[in-house]
């Protein structure tokens, strides 16, 4: 399929390595899919759905100790500890290339290897970058073709060049004691040993992504941000775009896809997804920033899903789709998952692969569950009905606005907009959420994850707030304004005080009002909170004193949180920026 001997050298360095029986490249065609397709139901990998109601979908399960994204044992391997930062887990190149080859030598024995080469963006645009995955999991090769664009044509736009990520994915024995996530951002090397789940072995989407692009763009002048990218139409049939940036668990494919309120439907406002979890923004020709959504796909969680939280997710997930670790509806051979409808399948597999028993099914008690709590959809983006018509631009889509989010039960008002660029980074890198009931742990405790990326960042995360910082710099005076949002302020009783969901339209409007400079604020010593008239309630039944309850800046807690900041900006040392330092000062003393 190549002549570039960067790439042939490569795959005869891992064939020698992994000594498979056969060696397949994957060229895109259908032909080529739907018989690995086949080949997978044939072998139990992959169950084939009611191709009535599911058209061309498929169900796999995971192992039981294999489904989720490893953190721990998720790595960084930079020459110098120091590059790769406080936040990451970091090994020696030397010393991880060592022990990543011996787990892998000789394990593609009696299986067949698969070469993908995949473009991350539009194939040949000037924001997009190729990887090649090896992997022995056909359940990979197909979930890849639907995450990111695979095939002949991306080794044609490829060429002789050597700018692209080499990607090898090993499922060995799934052996969570061995299993290894590393990254070598200084080789543009990914290799992932041991896991066969989504996050683990996709390896285009967080590994490449994010976690090589962060790295690359640092060096290259551009970004890799775990934002989600919308466009927001107006009745006028003009387009703005907004990024944005929340820790997991608040809702951004929800925000991606949001429909807009009835009322707001009919003036003729629309929401078009470009993206619902990676955007890579670039300095375009006019210097403004311009962003692509680097996959093809959405990954998205399964259950709490339905028509009501995300009707257009769900219709994604109508066709062509994996589903990973839901339970198998065998009255229709269907899926089904917590959250999806209120009718408990009577005849259904669990996500371990067991007989579920609805009677004994309680919400509050995951052991009961039918499917994962992460259980996952895998689905083309082009049948999400409210896709970007931009989708596709090779140029991408020009920001307006970047907004960061967090769960917050009392601190952050609903939304705020930071003062300028610089300010803007210190509230990105100042980002935190509360856990809350549905995770493991204690609930309500404050965990930063500046611009959620803390899982995700490829270097120092001081450098990192740095880059940032020159990237304003870079755009000067068009350089998207950046906002705040929490739509989780809890009243005293715990419940939520926003509605959300297709309400969170009426303040996406204002920071598009505030972007074109249509509407006044209120300078606070966190930023500009709106007058609470300017935020349109129209057809909803929300009071605006509760609106000003939640546009509040109560200094007393800002003081706490000034505080808690100052903690969490000592692990960065003396590589956090002189610039967030200030912004610091300054919000310590417009306080007092
Ligand atoms: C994801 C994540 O799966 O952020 O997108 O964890
Ligand atoms: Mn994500």
């Amino acid at each position: 399929m190549t002549n570039n001997k960067t790439v042939l050298n490569w795959i005869k360095e891992m064939t020698d390595l992994l000594n498979p029986d056969r060696v397949v490249w994957i060229d895109g065609s259908e032909k080529q899919l739907e018989a690995l397709r086949f080949e997978a139901v044939s072998t139990g990998e992959m169950e084939k759905l009611n191709e009535e109601k599911l058209p061309g979908c498929y169900l796999h399960r995971t192992k039981p100790n294999d489904v989720a994204r490893v953190e721990d044992r998720t790595f960084i391997c930079t020459k110098d500890e120091d590059t790769a930062g406080p936040t990451n887990n970091w090994m020696a190149p030397e010393k991880a290339y060592d022990m990543l080859y011996n787990i892998a030598r000789g394990t593609y024995s009696g299986r067949t290897m698969y070469i993908i080469p995949f473009s991350m963006g539009p194939i040949g645009s000037p924001l997009a970058k190729i990887g090649i995955e090896i992997t022995d999991s056909i359940y990979v090769v197909l979930n890849m073709a639907i995450m990111t664009r695979i095939g002949k044509e991306v080794m044609e736009v490829l060429g002789d060049s050597n700018d692209w990520v080499r990607g090898l994915h090993c499922k060995c024995d799934v052996d969570p004691e061995k299993r290894y996530i590393c990254h070598f951002p200084e080789d543009n090397a990914i290799i992932s040993v041991n896991s066969a789940y989504g996050g683990n072995v996709l390896l285009g989407k967080k590994c490449f992504a994010l976690r090589i692009a962060s790295y690359q763009g640092w060096k290259e002048g551009w970004m890799a941000e775990h934002m989600l990218i919308l466009g927001l139409e107006n009745p006028k049939g003009e387009v703005k775009y907004i990024a944005a940036a929340f820790p997991s668990a608040c809702g951004k494919t929800n925000l991606a896809m949001l429909i807009p309120p009835e009322y707001l439907k009919k003036k003729g406002y629309k929401i078009w997804t470009v993206g619902d979890d990676i955007a890579w923004m670039r300095i375009g020709k006019d210097g403004r920033l311009y962003a692509i959504n680097p996959e093809n796909g959405f990954f998205g969680v399964a259950p709490g899903t339905n028509e009501k939280s995300n009707y257009n997710a769900l219709q994604s997930a109508t066709r062509n789709t994996i589903f990973t670790n839901v339970a198998h509806n065998l009255e229709d051979n269907t899926v089904w998952w917590e959250g999806l409808n209120k009718d408990l399948p009577q005849n259904a597999i669990d996500w371990t692969g067991k007989p579920w028993d609805a009677s004994k099914f309680d919400k509050s008690d995951k052991s009961t569950c039918a499917a994962h709590p992460n259980s996952r959809f895998t689905a083309p983006a082009k049948n999400c009905p409210c896709i970007s018509p931009e989708f596709e631009n090779v140029e991408g889509v020009p920001i307006s606005a970047i907004v960061f989010g967090g769960r917050r039960a009392k601190l952050a008002p609903l939304v705020y907009q930071s003062k300028d660029w610089n300010n803007g980074v210190f509230v990105g890198s100042s980002m935190a959420s509360e856990t809350t009931a549905a995770a493991a742990g204690a609930v309500g405790v404050v965990r930063r994850d500046p611009m959620a990326m803390l899982p995700f960042c490829g270097y120092h995360m001081g450098d990192y707030f740095k880059h940032w910082i020159e990237i304003g710099q870079k755009l000067g005076d068009k350089a998207p304004k950046i906002f705040n949002v929490n739509w989780f302020r809890l009243d005293d009783e715990g419940n939520f005080i926003w509605p959300g969901f297709g309400d969170n339209m009426r303040v996406l409007n204002w920071i598009i009002d505030r972007c074109e400079g249509k509407v006044e604020a209120k300078e606070t010593a966190i930023g500009y909170v709106p007058h609470a008239k300017d935020i349109d309630l129209s057809n909803l039944d929300f009071d605006i004193n509760t609106l000003e309850t939640i546009l509040d800046v109560d200094k007393q807690a800002w003081i706490k949180e000034a505080e808690e900041i100052t903690e969490h900006y000592k692990k960065f040392g003396d590589r956090l920026p002189a610039e967030l330092k200030k912004q610091l000062e300054t919000l310590k003393s417009k306080l007092v």
